[in-house]
């Protein structure tokens, strides 16, 4: 069981349940890229997303990207350093009872030393439009080199439109795949020390996972999977007006 009471007792805070298992084996994306230009997807890093089609780029420009070199060495090897002593008192959990990710330990952080509390707030400034009410804790989540997200949205009752992760220790990929047709898909290769950004319809309407080590690949690339920690800032939902 989760020792992080926040974030995975029933209800979910983070998680709904994933798609059933018939849409996952209908959506793989081909191992070769399609006849039609990659340039042509999130405006931003296009090397870094491939999606199954012209409509699925434009759908989701601007709304999944992906910054590379985010990080430094020295700034990663700092947040490294402040998690890990956290992470290593709670044990990787292989059989949680949502099902939802496999292989992984977690922990939310409210205090950080100077450097961090530097780097995330340029995480949420580009992240976030000025103004915008955030989460203060950030959500550290530790992949095993085993480990996997399975397909899930992040609960519209405890996250807002907009999540932002970095990316320490390993390269991945991350995959959205529509919820309203499993045919249309995007992948993010995520670079170790990278800065992804979901928000609107990447968050809301298509599901996102982070690929086992046997199926990442991007492009048709084998992108090895080694133990990866991601730092995740969140925004707040927006409250619906009392009544
Ligand atoms: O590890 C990541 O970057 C993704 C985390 C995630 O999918 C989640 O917390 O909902």
């Amino acid at each position: 069981m989760s020792l992080l009471p926040t974030m995975h007792r029933a209800p979910p805070i983070f998680r709904q349940a994933p798609p059933t298992m018939h849409r996952a084996a209908a959506r793989l994306p081909p191992a070769r890229p399609g006849p039609w230009p990659r340039r042509a997807l999130c405006g931003e890093a296009p090397a870094l997303v491939r999606a199954s089609g012209p409509g699925v780029a434009r759908r989701l420009r601007g709304q999944a990207g992906v910054r590379p070199g985010f990080l430094s060495g020295p700034e990663e090897a700092a947040l490294g350093q402040e998690v890990e002593p956290q992470l290593r008192r709670r044990r990787y959990q292989f059989d949680h009872w949502d099902g939802a990710i496999h292989g992984f330990r977690e922990t939310e952080i409210a205090q950080w030393s100077e450097e961090s509390r530097e780097i995330l707030q340029r995480v949420r400034d580009e992240a976030f439009p000025p103004g915008m009410s955030q989460l203060s804790l950030v959500h550290v989540l530790d992949l095993d080199k085993s480990g996997y997200i399975k397909p899930h949205i992040d609960s519209v009752k405890f996250c807002g439109c907009t999540i932002a992760g970095l990316s320490l220790l390993s390269s991945s990929v991350m995959r959205l795949v529509s919820e309203q047709n499993p045919e249309d898909w995007m992948d993010l290769l995520l670079p170790r020390r990278s800065l992804y950004i979901l928000r609107g319809p990447a968050r809301y309407e298509f599901t996102h996972e982070i690929l086992k080590d046997e199926e990442s690949f991007f492009d048709g690339q084998k992108i090895p999977r080694e133990r990866r920690i991601s730092v995740i800032c969140r925004n707040l939902p927006i409250l619906p007006a009392p009544t």
